[in-house]
């Protein structure tokens, strides 16, 4: 990463991952990467603690962990269900998933998400010195940088969307959706996975607000921002460590010894509906049913801890996923074989790493994801001798980089089925050529990588702007 010797640097975001240790084996690659940035430029990350206080007073509270300054704020319990439960996970989450039947627009939701964000504001905008980079994550924050700009912060401000950018239709049915984007060019740099994503944002702000784009600048009145594609990567080294470690030899055998010589096919997800769960169960029985001969040969291993379980769709896909889960076990299972082990919890990052190393199938199939990091992951933990077969969505941002996978379309059961057969079949060579281009783009854009591609854009000039044609 470049070091700047007067810069430093203030992540934002909802929620805060205090550094643990390198291989603690729990902790994502995006906390690991974001830690190492602070450490590199010094500064502070900033965001909500997770908890609820009686009344917001701003009070911050400070940590130092490791070479990296934590400062947290509780929130009121209306923030949290209008800010947080609302307004990010039950309107924009599935608008930007492409769930429009799923948002839910209420104006409580998007009042509690100005307020809160400009609650953020207040109460981050005294940490920050002239000379300091603020780098802001992701949907629960699209107008801090607005926010901040109002108390004055005159600094280079990037944002960094996780998620899709939905296309300019969908978005044109979230009132307030102008004004949202408008607050986007208060930034100097945004950045999003994929082409697709960056394309669909210039689509809206070209289409909609009568916004300039050009060579990778979106200019709107005197206003203009830098936007770039950035796709986030895994931290590769860290997950080869977890998979040569003890915890991930004892789960690969684990598994292994209960699999009885069957092959196993492994999804890993959030419990959540743009995941794809209910089509891809329904592509396996689909599996199932085409290929009698090939039953008790294999079996779906089904890892995924609820997540959001406030919110009420959350619960519906849930008992959905359990109904259908058990109605195929049902329906195939026999006394010494079932057909799907559906867990519904968590594993450390080692144990994890294990289980996709003896999985001779990744099965990713999400309806629409930002990237997805499972998918990278699955690679990394591979045996390079004797690796497994990644299907992947091609609804995934991660799709972009990962053609060697076999790409599907996740709301086609059959395209699922004839893929797992695919994959079952495919001979060693070609296993080894596909995963060999794949790991080999999985060590190449880790989410160092990521990290520094943004913060070097971030670091250079701020975009001249040219002067608005006069109407
Ligand atoms: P998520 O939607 O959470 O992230 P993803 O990228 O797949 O999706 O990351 C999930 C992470 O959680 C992975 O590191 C995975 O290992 C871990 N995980 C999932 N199930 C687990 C389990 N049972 N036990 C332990 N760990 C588990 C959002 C966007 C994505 C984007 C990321 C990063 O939705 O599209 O890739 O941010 O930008």
């Amino acid at each position: 990463m470049t070091r700047s010797t007067e810069s430093r640097l203030i992540v934002i975001s909802n929620r805060v991952s205090a550094p643990k240790g390198s291989n603690s084996g729990s902790q994502g690659g995006l906390a690991v990467a974001l830690a190492a940035a602070l450490r590199e430029n010094g500064g502070i990350w900033f965001g909500w603690s997770g908890e609820v206080t009686e009344q917001f007073t701003g009070q911050i509270n400070f940590q130092r962990e490791q070479g990296v300054t934590t400062a947290v704020v509780d929130l009121e319990e209306q923030d949290v269900e209008e800010y947080y439960e609302g307004y990010a996970n039950r309107t924009l989450w599935p608008l930007f998933h492409y769930r429009i039947d799923l948002a839910e627009y209420e104006r409580e939701f998007a009042g509690g998400y100005q307020r809160t964000n400009e609650r953020f504001a207040d109460t981050v905008r005294p940490l920050i010195e002239p000379d300091d980079l603020i780098w802001i994550q992701d949907y629960h924050m699209f107008p801090l940088g607005a926010e901040l700009r109002r108390r004055g912060c005159q600094n280079q401000i990037g944002f960094f969307l996780h998620i899709p950018w939905p296309p300019r239709r969908l978005l044109g049915t979230l009132p307030g959706a102008q004004a949202l984007v408008e607050s986007m060019f208060e930034y100097d740099l945004i950045g999003f996975h994929t082409e697709e994503w960056l394309e669909s944002f210039c689509d809206y702000a070209t289409h909609e607000m009568g916004a300039k784009i050009e060579n990778g600048v979106a200019t709107l009145g005197d206003r203009c921002v830098r936007l770039i594609a950035d796709p986030i990567g895994i931290d590769a080294k860290e997950f080869a460590e977890a998979s040569a470690g003890v915890q991930a030899r004892l789960a690969f055998r684990r598994m292994r010894d209960s699999a009885d010589g069957r092959d196993m096919i492994v999804g890993v997800d959030r419990l959540d509906y743009s995941k794809g769960l209910e089509e891809r169960f329904s592509g396996y029985e689909r599996f199932l049913i085409e290929h009698p001969e090939e039953r008790k040969e294999v079996f779906l291993l089904q890892i995924a801890p609820p997540s959001r379980v406030s919110v009420e769709t959350y619960r519906r896909i849930r008992n959905s996923l359990e109904g259908l889960s058990g109605r195929i076990n049902g329906e195939y299972a026999d006394v010494d074989w079932v057909p799907i082990r559906y867990v519904n919890q968590g594993y450390p990052r080692d144990v994890l790493a294990g289980i996709y190393r003896a999985a001779k199938i990744g099965l990713v199939t999400p309806l629409r994801d930002g990237m997805n990091l499972v998918a990278k992951e699955y690679v990394a933990a591979q045996n390079p001798e004797d690796p497994g077969v990644l299907i992947l969505s091609k609804f995934a941002g991660a799709a972009e980089q990962m053609q060697e996978a076999l790409l599907i379309n996740p709301y086609s059961a059959e395209e699922i089925a004839d893929a797992i057969q695919q994959a079952l079949r495919m001979s060693k060579d070609e296993r080894i050529r596909r995963w060999t281009v794949l790991m080999d783009g999985v060590q190449r854009e880790d989410v160092t990588w990521w990290a520094t591609r943004f913060l070097d854009a971030l670091k250079q000039a701020r975009p001249v702007v040219t002067a608005p044609e006069k109407a």
